[in-house]
């Protein structure tokens, strides 16, 4: 993904913004797409937006993404509107191009969105206050009962396969074997420690053969700083991040939260002992998803819940440890062994989990019938 600063005022220049580019600087945390902050300036007002450079490599198909993006947007929209919501923070809204599309091709063929940045609300990579993450529990449980009236046949597959973990591990098996950058050898034992878990890796899949899990229109990436927390009110205000909305399995939009919210450090944290799984954060979050689900999920659903969570956190190990292999090629890194730190993390959580499965089944089992 090229990115010159010819490209970035370019690109800035070529939306239907208020007044005057004043500056555009990167902005967030996120792991794929490139954010900056652009600040226009109208009457002696600043106007904000955040501008996106979209990952090509990662998004093969651009216009039916931004076609999901919009779809989805428009759909949340009118939903606020009914509820007297505020449809300006509570949902993404797209800032057109001065020719009226909806995203933009720059002249070295890539691809820009804007969107109205949403002021006074937060995204955290940390919980700060237990409340925060059961408010965030809640929106995402609320998000997947929205979408259920979503038509899922309107949605285009932005990555095949993103939560298919047995497709993962493949991948995974052959960055392996491939070794491009030599570095198999330094990471035998979380090597070994993914492989020791191959088998429970298809058991959503399998489930889902003999129709017991259902697909639902799903967000697939539902991690804590793709929520926005209202400063004033401490109440999670919108889902944001809507590039992998696609068919997938509640139990992965419920354990991808868990997975990053409610690991005790950051998700590339280097001290290790500082990882593990907060129950007590691992309770607010369960209580509020099935609270926002109202009662839509199956047992089944409910019943798989902790697995949801250890497989979001396995298959992210597992990425991190993939992309490491293959030269830090996916995920964005801001220093050597990042991704393995990552992965690192991730696998302690999953030991962590295992120690803790009759504690979180017991919780899940608390809250089953809300
Ligand atoms: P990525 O796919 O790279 O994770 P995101 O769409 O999640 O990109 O955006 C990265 C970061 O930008 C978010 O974590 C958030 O801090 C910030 N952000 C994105 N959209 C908005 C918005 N509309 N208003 C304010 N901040 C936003
Ligand atoms: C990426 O885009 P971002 O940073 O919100 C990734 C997720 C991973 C996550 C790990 C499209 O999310 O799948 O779980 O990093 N998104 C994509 O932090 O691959
Ligand atoms: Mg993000």
């Amino acid at each position: 993904m090229n990115n010159n600063t010819e490209q970035k005022w370019e690109a800035a220049n070529a939306f239907a913004v208020k007044g005057q580019v004043k500056s555009c600087e990167p902005y967030g945390s996120g792991h794929i797409n490139r954010t900056y902050l652009l600040v226009c300036e109208e009457h002696g007002q600043d106007v904000s937006y955040i501008l996106q450079q979209m990952n090509q490599d990662v998004f093969k198909n651009i216009p039916g993404l931004m076609k999901n993006v919009k779809g989805v947007t428009s759909f949340l929209r009118r939903q606020i509107i009914e509820n007297h919501g505020d449809p300006d923070r509570e949902t993404l809204n797209l800032v057109p191009t001065r020719e009226g599309k909806d995203y933009y091709q720059d002249s070295q063929g890539d691809f820009w969105r804007a969107y109205l940045f949403i002021s006074q609300a937060t995204c955290y990579n940390l919980v700060k206050k237990p409340e925060d993450f059961y408010q965030s529990g809640k929106a995402f449980g609320r998000f997947q009962c929205l979408l259920a009236d979503y038509p899922a046949n309107d949605l285009t597959e932005t990555i095949p396969d993103f939560h298919n973990t047995p497709v993962r591990f493949a991948a995974f098996q052959a960055a392996v074997e491939q070794d491009v950058m030599k570095r198999a050898c330094q990471v035998q034992e979380e090597i070994s420690f993914i492989r020791e878990r191959e088998k429970e890796m298809g058991l959503a899949l399998d489930l889902q053969a003999e129709g017991r899990l259902p697909l639902r229109v799903s967000h697939n990436d539902t991690k804590l700083n793709n929520i926005m927390i209202d400063d004033a009110t401490g109440q999670a205000l919108c889902i944001i991040d809507l590039d992998t909305i696609m068919p997938g399995f509640s139990i992965f939009d419920y354990g991808d939260s868990i997975r990053f919210g409610a690991n005790t450090a950051e998700e590339d944290e280097k001290d290790l002992s500082k990882v593990s799984l907060s129950l007590p954060l691992f309770e607010v979050y369960t209580k509020g998803f099935l609270e926002g689900c109202e009662g839509r999920l199956t047992q089944t659903e409910i019943e798989m819940l902790p697995y949801g969570a250890k497989m979001m956190t396995l298959e992210c190990g597992m990425r991190f440890l993939t992309d490491y292999l293959a030269g830090d090629v996916y995920f964005h890194v801001s220093r050597d062994g990042h991704n393995l730190d990552r992965c690192r993390t991730q696998l302690a959580l999953v030991a962590d989990m295992e120690r803790k499965w009759t504690h979180m089944e017991a919780i899940v089992k608390k809250y089953k019938n809300q």
